[in-house]
């Protein structure tokens, strides 16, 4: 039998530092996942009555994980702030000499939340630069110093990154993140493409192209299958374990994308890195993006390195 590792002891071996926001992060999750396991047995269901920032319907369970997040992000002494897909402004701390930011989608897939079907809560963690909280927001990609998922599933899982590879813990009886995986490795190419394909028809030409190429296949020579779940964290979670690529290109609906840059897709791309994957807007990496805004769309494409890089090539090629 191999020793415990728990998700603090992991962080504190190689971050000491970090140790405080994964712990916050972690007790947040705890209290998220209970309050979704046992969602149709309370009031927790449903939706909340107020529309957020992004113009979407608030759940009662966006609202509950927010206000989890917040509070026990603001109780770890190093977090300075704040950043949520369902706070227009950042939430700032008084928590002295504190240098990190932590910037989260507090319950990603909406549309899975209210159906028993997997949901996660995204963040992505940056340094204060000087005091100037702002600007420490709006860093690239590249600069984050920690990013992670928790899959509320079968299993409760946490899947993170301080800059040294990926690990993944599970949520055990007595509460604890212990370490299930300590080097996880994206499959160079893998067997699925995962997308709204209803959105195909006003995707840009080269999207529709390299879909093609996929079902052809064209690209390994073998014909690729589908799956779709509608939960960004879970897409990604099977993508980072099977191989493949994820995508959600320009539509019509949404010219930039849907997804959110900071804190959906660099988080997601700093682990995709992290597991020998890539992660792209369609020509350019995601984490060399410059944010300009805090709730800033993006379009993403996200996945094993070879299918990531011919979708980059078709596009490049078709401008
Ligand atoms: P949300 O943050 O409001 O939940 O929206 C993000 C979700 C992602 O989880 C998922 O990848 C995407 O929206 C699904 O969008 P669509 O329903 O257009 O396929
Ligand atoms: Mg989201």
């Amino acid at each position: 039998m191999t020793t415990k590792v728990a998700l603090e002891q992991h962080v504190a071996a190689g971050s000491p530092e970090l140790r405080e926001v994964f712990g916050g992060v972690a007790a947040a999750a705890r209290e998220i996942a209970k309050q979704i396991r046992l969602a149709g047995l309370s009031d927790a269901l449903g939706a909340y009555g107020a529309v957020n920032v992004q113009g979407e319907q608030q759940q009662k369970l966006d609202v509950f994980a927010n206000d989890v997040m917040i509070k026990w992000l603001g109780q770890a002494a190093s977090v300075a702030a704040c950043v949520s897909e369902e706070d227009e402004a950042p939430v700032v701390f008084a928590n002295a000499g504190a240098k990190y930011i932590v910037i989260f989608d507090p319950l990603d897939g909406s549309s899975n939340i209210d159906v028993n079907v997997n949901v996660g809560t995204i963040f992505s963690v940056q340094e204060l630069q000087g005091g100037d909280l702002d600007a420490s927001i709006l860093q690239q990609g590249t600069k984050q110093v920690a990013a992670g998922y928790v899959v509320y599933g079968p299993s409760t899982v946490m899947v993170m990154t301080t800059g040294t590879g990926v690990a993944a813990f599970t949520l055990d009886d007595n509460g604890e993140f212990i370490r299930s995986n300590d080097a996880m490795q994206m499959p160079e190419q893998g067997p699925y493409y995962s997308t709204n394909e209803a959105n195909a028809a006003s995707w840009p030409e080269a999207y529709r192209e390299y879909l093609a190429m996929l079902l052809r296949g064209d690209l390994n020579g073998k014909t690729y299958s589908s799956r779709y779940i509608g939960s960004l964290v879970a897409d990604f979670h099977r993508t980072l374990l099977k191989g493949g690529v994820f995508l959600y290109p320009p539509t019509d609906k949404a010219p930039k994308g849907k997804l959110r840059l900071l804190y959906e897709a660099n988080p997601l791309a700093m682990l995709a890195e992290q597991a020998n994957g890539a992660a792209v807007n369609g020509p350019e990496r995601i984490m060399e993006l410059q944010p300009e805004q805090i709730h800033q769309r993006t379009a993403l494409i996200v996945g094993s390195k070879r299918e990531v890089e011919a979708l980059q090539k078709a596009v490049l090629e078709a401008r």
